[in-house]
């Protein structure tokens, strides 16, 4: 029996605006002055608001967060290219994600301080999921529901490199896969898993390529280059919408703590770290728009101290209604009716609160 190429599989990488901020013209996607403005904004609110929230994490103000930075093209670049009534899955560290969907930053910071309004943000932006991959069986299943009702929507959810290493990642895929799920699944591919590194993760030499074994189409872009980002998952959610479902690998890095409770010196070189932040995706975006003059140091001035009002006043929104909330709320959701065990710990709880 002679032997035969039965399948075989090349993957792309693409990337428009490269590491100097020159741009590709005849690659980049139509995005207008405005658009691309709101989108460098997106970015900086995100940014600005991560390096606040690990102040007030340090001041006891909130509990554990995972920042974005470093990330904010990947999320910004794919969020923005989808609907409003597309559905966005997140893990928990989508703050750019979320505030491309125009979900407020005391929504955000609610979410820090364990209050359950948090998840009150809208119709189709899911809470953030703690337990690695979990979310993309649930973008998978709400990606078969638009196939079956015939929505045009989509459903887009983001995981990291860590969870493709999750059987949900995998069972997810295939499942989007056989039913048509009108699903984009984004890896953010920050290189680190906590302090597990890519390399670690595994042996396959992209994660994009994970994807093929559940034949699914797939592609990696330079996850730091906005334009890319943008351009990749709006062709795969053209795509998703007719029920072919798609992955894209966006290759990034987390320049901060994988959560406020991590110390990444332990595990890693600051020259590497350094090597990144050459790379880092506002510097980039800004780059290129100085140079097509549609920015300039007196804008960005004026931007940041927009942007640095906005934060201090949606963590003062933030505030008010923590001492409006009983914390013993916690209490009463899980269940129809409380258990006995439940029943006992609240009343500990009432005694030891006085
Ligand atoms: C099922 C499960 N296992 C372990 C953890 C603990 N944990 C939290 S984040 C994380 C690493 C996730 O890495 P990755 O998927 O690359 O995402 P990143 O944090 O880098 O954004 C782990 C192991 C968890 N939350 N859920």
């Amino acid at each position: 029996m002679p032997r035969e190429e039965v399948a075989s599989f090349s993957i792309e990488k693409l990337q428009v605006l490269d590491e100097e901020g020159e741009l590709d013209e005849e690659l980049a996607p139509d995005l207008s002055e405005d658009e691309l403005l709101e989108m460098y904004r997106t970015m900086k609110r995100s940014r600005r608001l991560d390096e606040k929230a690990i102040s007030l994490q340090r001041r006891g103000e909130i509990g554990t967060y995972a920042p974005a930075i470093g990330q904010e093209a990947a999320q910004v670049g794919s969020a923005y290219a989808l609907e409003q009534d597309d559905w966005m899955v997140p893990s928990f560290r989508e703050q750019p994600a979320y505030l491309t969907r125009g979900v407020p930053m005391h929504v955000l910071i609610w979410y820090a301080m364990g209050m359950e309004e948090s998840g009150e943000s809208d119709d189709t932006n899911m809470p953030p999921s703690i337990p690695v991959g979990s979310q993309t069986l649930h973008a998978a299943g709400i990606g078969w529901s638009q196939e079956i009702k015939g929505d045009e929507s989509a459903s887009l959810v983001y995981f990291g490199d860590g969870a493709t290493s999750e059987g949900d990642f995998h069972e997810a895929m295939n499942f989007a896969g056989v039913f048509d799920a009108h699903t984009v699944f984004i890896c953010q591919n920050n290189q680190y898993a906590i302090s597990v590194p890519r390399e670690q993760q595994t042996k396959a030499e992209t994660l994009a390529q994970k994807a093929i074994g559940q034949g699914i189409d797939t592609v990696q872009v330079d996850g730091n280059d906005i334009f890319a980002v943008y351009k990749a998952t709006e062709e795969a959610l053209e795509k998703a919408r007719d029920g072919d479902p798609q992955m894209v690998e966006a290759v990034t890095y987390r320049q901060s703590l994988h959560t406020t409770s991590d110390d990444p010196k332990v595990y890693r070189d600051e020259e590497e770290v350094e090597e990144w932040k050459e790379k880092d995706p506002i510097d980039r975006l800004e780059i290129h728009l100085k140079e097509e003059g549609v920015l300039d140091e007196e804008k960005i001035d004026e931007m940041e101290e927009e942007i640095e009002d906005e934060v201090e006043e949606q963590v003062e929104k933030a505030r008010e209604v923590e001492d409006a909330v009983d914390a013993e709320d916690m209490f009463e959701h899980v269940y129809s009716e409380m258990p006995p065990y439940l029943q006992e710990q609240l009343e500990e709880f009432r005694e030891v609160k006085g």
